[in-house]
């Protein structure tokens, strides 16, 4: 006897496909079998595809933006949209403050999302100032205690690490095991392109992706990439927008070092031309590294075919349009220097992969579970616990009609915000019921799930460290 059974659905994972049921006994996969009997909730799972729950591994959720700037979501309505698209798992990012103890920002998100979250969470580390405290001992006793990931940025004035502070940070992840992921563009050519801009009175938002070109992420690329042969270490290159990029990430992979790359569904369906939208429009879609053109599009497709990206994140970093906390904040109007830097994505993330990607055949089902859920437990020291359905691992299952046809609306995807950068994209696919740890928080599109039933997860060292 099961607390649910999952009956008659066509099961994917990472692998293989194939049909069974799906027993779930206290929030795990007691059993994968024919004929299971009976439970106290049956799923009839029949025509529908039983997948593994998405994990977003690249979500920004009540992070501090800058003066008189606030994110569109906290954990309730962030997680929330993350569920109903299909996520049962999100690791948002924790930032260190100067002059705080990083324990003391990790407290003071742990407090943001206790008992606010639909989808489990698990908290990566911003380093922005690796003082010898914090490298020689609040990241090791961090790490410790399951935060097992860094992210370091190459660009932003009170976020850039000099290339020496990258090496220090990266000591320290070979010490622990830690996963770095970095944020690879070149401080000085995007301060540079900016200060130019605003001078010829180029200031719209459209000149956000003008002020950082294609040349700035790549010798970013290479640059990080270098620093983590020298160092020894893994490296997840976050948020690639395009080929050069994403070459230099093929080329080191081919050296045989660990470099890992991640895109995202900006860099697939929106371009710079979306940025040109009258007035303030475009700062709709202000995100960094901006979209780039269609021939850029193309690449990142390849590189989600040929494997070179290994994970597909939203980086969902929200921030409401008509709002003078969000997009249409007073000093944006002045510059797009100033536009709050980020979109929202993580209810969309999936329907837009599956639809894009599966549905038009470039990538196989497997394929799908691969970049949107095993493949971030893999490298997030989540495995085999998450993104998997297997026995033993947590029944974080997202149970997909293919057949559903629909626009994608803003309303659909019950974020914070006040609209997304996906409006009206035509998508085949949606993931209508969704399990937690064997909880139905989403049951046929409805959240009837609770708050707090999300927990935080403290993690394993990555599987690639
Ligand atoms: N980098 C991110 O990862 N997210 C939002 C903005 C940014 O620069
Ligand atoms: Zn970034
Ligand atoms: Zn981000």
């Amino acid at each position: 006897m099961f607390d649910t059974i999952i009956r008659g659905g066509r099961i994917s994972t990472a692998s293989d496909t194939f049909f069974c049921d799906v027993g779930i006994t206290d929030g795990r996969i007691a059993a994968l079998g024919a004929d299971l009997g009976t439970a106290a909730e049956i799923i009839d799972a029949s025509g529908k595809w039983v997948l593994p729950g998405g994990i977003d591994s690249h979500v920004h959720i009540s992070q501090p933006s800058g003066e008189g700037i606030v994110m569109a979501d906290d954990f309730e309505s962030a997680t929330r949209s993350a569920v109903i698209g299909g996520n049962t798992t999100v690791l948002p990012f924790c930032m260190q403050e100067r002059d705080v103890p990083l324990r003391e920002a990790v407290n003071a998100y742990h407090a943001r999302a206790d008992g606010e979250c639909y989808t489990d969470v698990s908290f990566h580390l911003i380093i922005c100032d690796p003082t010898p405290a914090v490298l020689g001992q609040e990241l090791p006793a961090l790490v410790r205690d399951g935060y097992t990931s860094f992210k370091v940025f190459m660009t932003y004035d009170g976020l850039a690490l000099t290339d020496r502070q990258m090496l220090e940070v990266m000591a320290v992840a070979r010490e622990t095991r830690a996963l770095v992921m970095v944020h690879a563009e070149n401080y000085d050519i995007i301060r540079y392109l900016t200060d130019q801009l605003e001078a010829g009175g180029h200031t719209a938002p459209r000149f956000h992706a003008t002020s950082r070109p294609v040349i700035a992420e790549r010798e970013a690329t290479y640059r990080a990439i270098s620093l983590a042969e020298l160092s020894d270490v893994p490296l997840m290159v976050v948020h690639v927008s395009n080929r050069e990029a994403m070459d230099e990430i093929r080329r080191a992979r081919r050296r045989g070092l660990k470099i890992f790359g991640e895109t995202c569904p900006q860099y697939l369906v929106l371009t710079e031309n979306d940025l040109d939208g009258l007035n303030m429009e475009g700062a709709k879609y202000v995100c960094s590294p901006p979209p780039r053109d269609a021939a850029s599009q193309k690449a990142c497709w390849e590189g989600i075919e040929q494997e070179i990206f290994s994970v597909f994140s939203s980086d969902h970093c929200p921030f409401r349009y008509d709002d003078p906390q969000g997009k249409l904040a007073p000093r944006g109007r002045t510059s797009f220097r100033w536009v709050p830097n980020g979109i929202p994505g993580v209810g969309a993330r999936l329907p837009i992969l599956f639809s894009e990607g599966v549905m038009k055949g470039r990538i196989d089902i497997n394929r799908f579970v691969a970049l949107t859920a095993t493949n971030h437990a893999k490298t997030y020291g989540l495995y085999p616990r998450k993104g998997t359905i297997a026995v033993g691992a947590d029944a974080d299952i997202a149970i997909w009609d293919p057949d559903r046809r629909q626009k994608l609306t803003h309303a659909m995807l019950a974020d914070g915000c006040d609209y997304t950068p996906y409006e009206g994209i035509e998508i085949t696919g949606w993931p209508v019921t969704t399990l937690v740890r064997g909880k139905t928080m989403v049951r046929d599109g409805d959240l009837i799930g609770r708050k707090g039933h999300g927990t935080h997860l403290t993690r394993a060292i990555s599987a690639y460290a």
